[in-house]
């Protein structure tokens, strides 16, 4: 019976240094945060509190929380930093809602330059060439390593349509993602060159000539990862919702919704809730003691009934 209870304390204890040890692991599959994120929900601020602000050019407005850019002089410029720098790996994201526009090559929709408009042109950039470029349109990742650049390109975008891009660089492979879905990859290796430029959304780094090097459209969540994305991962940023999507000044619905959400957030952290937000190992542990001690109870009342007859 001894031997039992044992093998039951064992077997407890070892389901809860699992139930620990897969919980930690999810955690570090979703890898560090972004290094800045432009939500564009009325501001140009960081929304991760790195403090790279944006400030906005040209008296670019914002509706729907998103950006809209008039493709004659509005951008955002932001501060050079070394944060903004990743050397071996980065992820780039932005979403655009595609308007017809000529352009002049690849026009910026983030954009971190080179020293001059000479090659290899940017430090990284993701952008989009217009309808009316003789290539036709099509939208670019670039990145250059160790002075070279590479880019993957995906030809094709119809005006009207909102489109989800991610470039990524991992120190193998400049890729491309559109809508959730890898389209373009470059072979590519070494570290990401940095020219110490500011970075730019809505245009060149170091071309602005007015209707010509910025870029029209809606512009939303601009994001930087000093990592590359897993393709799991771009395909969930493309199915979530962005922030601010829609939004309308006095939103009912919003409001209304706030109270439900922010207790059962505070009640995952506490723990302490009515069980929806409650550990599931905590409880498998709780169980087996209970049982544990069920055992021991029963344990010593019958050893007591022998007792007498020995
Ligand atoms: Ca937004």
């Amino acid at each position: 019976m001894m031997q039992r209870l044992m093998l039951t304390m064992i077997a407890a204890v070892t389901v809860a240094l699992l139930a620990i040890d897969s919980d930690t692991a999810d955690a570090q599959e979703s890898g560090p945060e972004p290094i800045a994120q432009w939500q564009f929900d009325g501001n140009a601020l960081d929304a991760t509190g790195n403090g790279h602000d944006a400030t906005p050019l040209g008296g670019v407005e914002f509706a729907g929380g998103a950006a809209v850019m008039d493709g004659t002089d509005d951008a955002f410029q932001v501060a050079d930093a070394p944060d903004l720098s990743p050397a071996k790996a980065i992820t780039v994201e932005a979403w655009w809602n595609a308007v017809d526009f000529t352009g002049s090559g690849n026009n910026g929709l983030v954009d971190k330059g080179f020293t001059s408009h000479t090659p290899p042109h940017y430090q990284y950039q993701l952008g989009v060439n217009g309808t009316g470029w003789p290539g036709g349109p099509n939208f670019g990742f670039s990145v250059t390593v160790d002075g070279t650049a590479v880019g993957a390109r995906y030809d094709g975008w119809t005006p009207g349509q909102t489109y989800h891009l991610v470039g990524t660089y991992d120190g193998s492979e400049v890729r491309l993602y559109v809508n959730g879905a890898l389209e373009a990859s470059r072979a590519a290796s070494g570290s990401i060159s940095d020219y110490g430029q500011d970075l730019f959304i809505g245009r060149y780094t170091n071309l602005q000539d007015e209707g010509v090097h910025f870029l029209p459209g809606t512009i939303d969540q601009v994001t930087i990862w000093g990592r590359a994305l897993s393709s799991d991962e771009v395909a969930d940023l493309y199915k979530g919702p962005r922030t601010g999507e829609g939004e309308q000044p006095a939103n009912e619905t919003d409001a209304e919704e706030m109270p439900d959400d922010e207790p059962e957030a505070t009640a995952q952290q506490n723990g302490d809730d009515d069980g929806s937000g409650f550990p599931w190992w905590l409880i498998v542990v709780i169980l087996v003691i209970v049982a544990a001690l069920l055992l021991l109870l029963l344990f010593l009342r019958r050893r007591r009934r022998e007792e007498p007859e020995a």
